[in-house]
């Protein structure tokens, strides 16, 4: 896969005290789901990240979390109290979600299809703009010193850090809307907001809540006001300051997938709202996937994305792909000159920070992620020598570069028997299940069989002393016969 999103979905749900959710990760990544509840946010990097806070009980105001979440694992959680709560992953800034808890015998505004039905519209969404990044990768070489180039690789790459939020009327108000929200510059984000229906000449208060719109929250930006215009539409455009969706991570600046929603007032009252969904995709790849360079230039790794750590790791051959979390996967190592041989690694590479290497000997190297190797995240750089190059670097090259295809191929072969494999074993699985589903089902008869076998010797026993009492009948009758007949003679 190389396109992944980042969410909750639904990205809201409403629900009654004294229900409970069940948090599935139905990802490759890692991740937790986790209510501060005010509380001071925790560091991604430090242990209390992994390990379970709390009880499967949230009352709105401790602090709760899962841990790490592996894929396939799942946390389950009860709401007593009614309120707005909000919760995150401590791992990716930004993947943000709502809870509403009405109190309990509330009806419910929506179903679990329903929500399910939200759900797979807010991912396909995401997923088809992750589609788009790939046509977003143009970054121009740059000169280096001596005649040499720079060249840039995203390494990893996030949609636009932009939300569109459609503004629906309240209050019988006949106001609608949109505010489009883009981060335009690191720390700063635009807003703009659209409105038709107003009043002409009269000024409308739009301010972006922390919470949600059915239910309320806290103000967090204030925007420029929008006066009617003649005809009942009007505009306003305001740039405000915002923070580090986390603030161990200082350049995630981003849009939060959920929490946020648009407010338009008039006086106190609320004419139109709508909530902010900007669920961001992430490429898990590097682009360019394969750079061709010269010998002298360099090339230079941005993780141009709010949520995602990565790493560029040169690992030469036989030696195993560490493991992300050891010693020699945190520490970088191998210098600025990659020399054609070696253990080279950045380390991690957090969301704006970049890593450089210069190459110096012509090859083709392939290079990974240690976070999402299993993800297929790998690169290529080749590297020409400088000047014309002859017939024999030619053939050297092409054969260097068929046996990574055939590599390639095989790693593809590889796991495409491990997926047979996987579905022979379920196969097997899947008699054994039988069989032991027939099993029971014997075992069950063999039972039923057992009483039924009672039954028919109390059946049988029955019939005997019937039988019994029948032929000592038969035997007195014929006795008072025999009588009966000796007496009339
Ligand atoms: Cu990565």
């Amino acid at each position: 896969m190389s396109v992944m999103t980042m969410g909750f979905f639904p990205e809201i749900i409403t629900i009654d005290a004294g229900d409970s959710i069940t948090f599935i990760n139905n990802s490759s990544e890692v991740h937790t789901v986790t209510f501060l509840s005010g509380n001071p946010p925790i560091n991604p990097f430090s242990p209390l990240a992994d390990v379970k806070i709390g009880g499967n009980v949230y009352n709105g105001t401790t602090v709760v979390s899962s841990g790490m979440l592996l894929p396939g694992q799942s946390y389950t959680l009860t709401f007593t109290n009614p309120g707005v709560y909000i919760y995150q992953c401590i791992y990716h800034a930004g993947m943000v979600g709502i809870v509403v808890v009405n109190p309990a015998g509330t009806p419910y505004p929506m179903t679990q299809a329903q929500y399910n039905q939200v759900a797979y519209q807010e991912v396909t969404q995401s997923l088809s703009n992750g589609e788009s990044i790939f046509q977003q990768v143009n970054i121009p070489a740059t000169p280096g010193p001596n005649g040499t180039t720079v060249w840039h690789v995203n390494a990893g790459l996030t949609t636009p850090a932009v939300a569109s939020v459609q503004l629906t009327p309240a209050s019988g108000s006949d106001v609608t809307g949109t505010a489009q929200l883009a981060i335009v510059s690191p720390g700063e984000m635009s807003v703009e907001v659209d409105l038709s229906g107003l009043t002409p000449g009269k000024t409308y208060q739009v301010q972006i809540f922390t919470g949600a719109s059915e239910a309320g929250g806290r103000l967090t930006y204030t925007l420029n006001p929008v006066v009617g215009g003649s005809n009942g539409t009007g505009t306003s455009i305001t740039t405000v300051k915002v923070e580090p969706l986390d603030p161990y991570i200082p350049g995630s600046y981003g849009i939060p997938a959920a929490s946020w929603y648009v407010n338009v007032s008039s006086g106190d009252t609320a004419v139109s709202l709508g909530d902010v969904i900007a669920p961001a995709a992430s490429a898990m790849r590097f682009l360019p996937s394969t750079l061709t360079i010269h010998v002298g230039d360099t090339v230079t790794w941005t993780v141009n994305a709010p949520d995602e750590v990565h790493t560029v790791t040169f690992v030469p051959q036989g030696m195993e792909i560490p493991e992300f979390g050891t010693p020699v996967s945190l520490i970088p190592a191998g210098g600025p000159v990659f020399n054609g041989s070696g253990y080279y690694n950045s380390g991690p590479l957090l969301p704006g920070q970049s890593y450089s290497l210069t190459f110096t000997v012509p090859g083709v190297y392939t290079y990974v992620c240690l976070l999402h190797d299993n993800m297929g995240m790998y690169g290529t750089i080749v590297v020409l020598p400088n000047g014309p190059v002859n017939s024999q670097q030619l053939a050297q090259l092409s054969t260097m570069l068929n046996q990574l295809s055939g590599l390639s191929g095989r790693v593809y072969n590889n796991s495409a028997q491990i997926s047979q494999v996987d579905a022979r074993l379920s196969s097997v699985y899947g008699t054994l299940s039988q069989m032991n589903a027939t099993m029971n089902g014997l075992q069950n008869s063999t039972a039923s069989q057992g009483t039924l076998m009672q039954v028919v010797n109390a059946r049988v026993s029955g019939l005997q002393s019937t039988l019994i009492v029948l032929v000592i009948l038969v035997i007195i009758s014929l006795l008072l016969n025999v009588v009966l007949i000796t007496r009339r003679r």
